[in-house]
């Protein structure tokens, strides 16, 4: 599979082939009725064309993490992941992302502001590409507990692409916090 995708792109992330990539899609939500918002994310996502098959996780509370750091004064996150199985393109699926975001009523006014919905575009098989439109994968992934509990609670054996076992990512995140 993941020789199959290196030989499937060109080095501008084009897709040449239309073999199915698994995506990791990151879903976060703070404003408004929060559960409602991703599981209709979830429906979008099901409904998309050339998607063959999504796995969600039961969404998880966490603290707001700002520029400055955690937040428990702000509206508190529910987040999730899904695996999408697809056969769009990356850049394709990124721009369904925004579509949904934006029929969620989604505002973009400050850096990490409180927002109905967020899709984030974590993974994409093992692709790399560092574009201005698409950074992949996701450069602050590994750091957020967020996105990596909900993945694994989906997938133990996950691997996040060029940082490692998504149970080893976890854990040294719970370490750092640790007194
Ligand atoms: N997303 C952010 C910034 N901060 N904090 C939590 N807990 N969950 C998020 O999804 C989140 C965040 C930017 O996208
Ligand atoms: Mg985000
Ligand atoms: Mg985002």
């Amino acid at each position: 599979m993941n020789r199959r995708l290196a030989q499937g792109f060109d080095g501008d992330a084009t897709p040449v082939s239309h073999a199915p990539v698994v995506a990791v899609v990151a879903l976060g939500a703070n404003l408004g009725d929060r559960a409602e918002a991703l599981s209709s994310a979830v429906d979008a996502l099901r409904a998309l064309p050339l998607v063959d098959d999504v796995r969600a996780a039961t969404p998880v509370e966490s603290v707001a993490v700002k520029p400055s750091g955690p937040d428990a004064a702000a509206p508190a996150y529910l987040n999730s992941v899904a695996l999408v199985t697809t056969r769009l393109a990356p850049t394709v699926l990124l721009e369904y992302l925004h579509a949904i975001e934006a029929r969620h009523g989604r505002e973009r006014r400050e850096r990490w502001g409180d927002r109905t919905l967020d899709l984030d575009l974590i993974a994409y098989g093992e692709l790399s590409s560092r574009t201005p439109v698409l950074t992949l994968p996701h450069p602050r992934a590994a750091e957020r507990a967020f996105v990596l509990a909900p993945w694994l609670s989906l997938d133990p054996d996950a691997v996040l692409p060029g940082a490692g076992r998504v149970d080893v990512l976890l854990a040294a995140l719970g370490e750092e916090e640790a007194p």
